[in-house]
């Protein structure tokens, strides 16, 4: 055995990452390093990607400790756009406590929240263009809401009602808007990092001016899918933009996992030739302004930027999980970055633009409009109202001239409902 032929070696062995933190441990960030916000330098949007070393370490930040906007990156919004911000964001966080809520009363089978990581997905796409295609992962719901999308169809969606525009085909959440440039979500995690990447070399590749965009969690990072995508951004110069958004958790396995102990998620761009970036994820004028600065570098054909939003996801990762079974509460509580809409509540107070009463209006404002919206869906029906969609059309939609054993499967399934006498037959 090569063992005992090299008995004065020691026997090899195997890191495997164990978080800092579990249930019930006294939680210290101090480790976490947190820049000065106008620390970091802006490059030129032409910047050659072998410059971006200390942007994929460090931390792109606008918002500081007083809660003003400082430094290079400041992308010095005003009062309106910043408020149309904070506003997009509190609905985001009213829509998730309120579909939360609906999946506890068994309303629906499943529902994901994004508290914590609202300026993520809201920064980003108040600084794309509206018609830019996003490709996202499950938790930028707030995509959707920037872009005015209606919430009842996101709503009906959940429910899978009668008023479903994906009739009930997909899991809860996984909505779907070609009008809004919004891909359909996948649950199969960073498929739609090669798509986004394909649908940006086309735009090229037909002369079109829109980029795309696209996000995945920093646990969906180690999928293969995520790096050959990078390898076609950086061959081809894709005008895309690939956000990970790092929130410490892939369900129960902590970000170690995907690479964290050893290097950042911002720094994968580094191996590829890509411009790297990394952003305060909770600061909402950073992940502007760092989307801003992308987009202008894909929409001038000077590449693709890879993006780690550095956040903390503040609840469960979906209605079908409990986080207190292995991880510390005091890690949100703890975390050093803040909460999102805090900082720029607090950012816009500072300005002189707003004040508590100001904003505990608004948060009643979005809250009934939410409620007031929900009404309207359940009339369409919930779970457990029977079936919303006629059996027979589980077999539509994805041909458009039906294949023969898919036809007979359809006839089959119909004659075995009918035989049990069962209602759902009936169309
Ligand atoms: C290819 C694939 N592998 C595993 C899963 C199961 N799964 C769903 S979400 C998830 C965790 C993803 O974590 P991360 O990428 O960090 O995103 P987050 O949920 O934190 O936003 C896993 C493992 C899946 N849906 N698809
Ligand atoms: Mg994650």
């Amino acid at each position: 055995m090569a063992s005992e032929q090299r008995a004065n070696l020691k026997p090899l062995s195997l890191h495997v990452p164990e978080p800092k933190f579990r249930p019930g441990d006294e939680v210290d960030f101090s480790d976490i390093e947190v820049p000065a916000a106008d620390a970091a330098k802006r490059p030129d949007v032409g910047a050659h990607p072998d410059t971006f070393h200390e942007l994929s370490y460090g931390l792109v930040r606008v918002l500081d400790e007083n809660d003003r906007a400082v430094g290079q990156w400041n992308p010095r919004l005003d009062a309106d756009v910043l408020r149309r911000m904070l506003r997009n964001m509190a609905m985001t966080r009213a829509f998730d406590e309120r579909m939360f809520r609906a999946q506890r009363q068994g309303k629906t089978s499943f529902y994901m929240k994004s508290t914590g990581e609202e300026a993520v997905a809201v920064g980003a796409a108040m600084a794309l263009a509206s018609d830019d295609m996003c490709f996202p992962s499950y938790r930028q719901q707030g995509i959707l809401i920037t872009r005015n999308y209606p919430m009842i169809e996101m709503m009906n969606q959940i429910y899978s009602n009668k008023g479903d525009k994906l009739q009930g085909k997909q899991l809860p959440i996984m909505y779907s808007s070609k009008e809004d440039g919004f891909f359909s979500i996948s649950g199969n995690l960073a498929t739609q990092y090669p798509q986004a990447v394909g649908w940006a070399m086309a735009s090229a590749a037909k002369g079109d001016t829109r980029i795309a965009a696209t996000w995945c969690g920093e646990g969906s990072t180690a999928e293969g899918d995520f790096h050959s995508a990078c390898t076609f951004a950086s061959v081809y110069r894709a005008p895309v933009i690939l956000n990970v958004v790092n929130n410490q958790w892939a369900i129960s396995s902590f970000s170690g996992f995907a690479g964290a102990e050893a290097t950042t998620f911002a720094a994968r761009a580094i191996g590829y030739g890509i411009a790297g970036l990394r952003v305060d994820g909770n600061d909402a004028l950073a992940v502007y302004a760092a989307t801003l600065w992308a987009a202008e570098r894909a929409r001038t054909n000077q590449g693709p930027t890879l993006i780690e939003h550095f956040t903390y996801r503040a609840e469960g990762h979906s209605t079908s999980d409990d986080p207190t079974g292995y991880r510390s509460a005091q890690e949100y509580s703890n975390w050093p970055l803040g909460d999102p809409v805090t900082r720029l509540k607090n950012h816009l107070i500072a300005l002189g633009e707003w004040d508590e009463e100001r904003q505990e209006a608004m948060d009643k404002e979005c809250a009934d409009l939410v409620r007031k919206t929900q009404k309207d869906a359940e009339k369409n029906g919930i779970l457990g109202h029977g079936l919303h969609q006629p059996l027979d059309t589980l077999f539509e939609g994805v041909y458009e001239e039906m294949p023969w054993h898919l036809r007979e499967q359809q006839q089959q399934m119909m004659a075995e409902e009918e035989a049990s006498g069962r209602p759902w037959a009936r169309k």
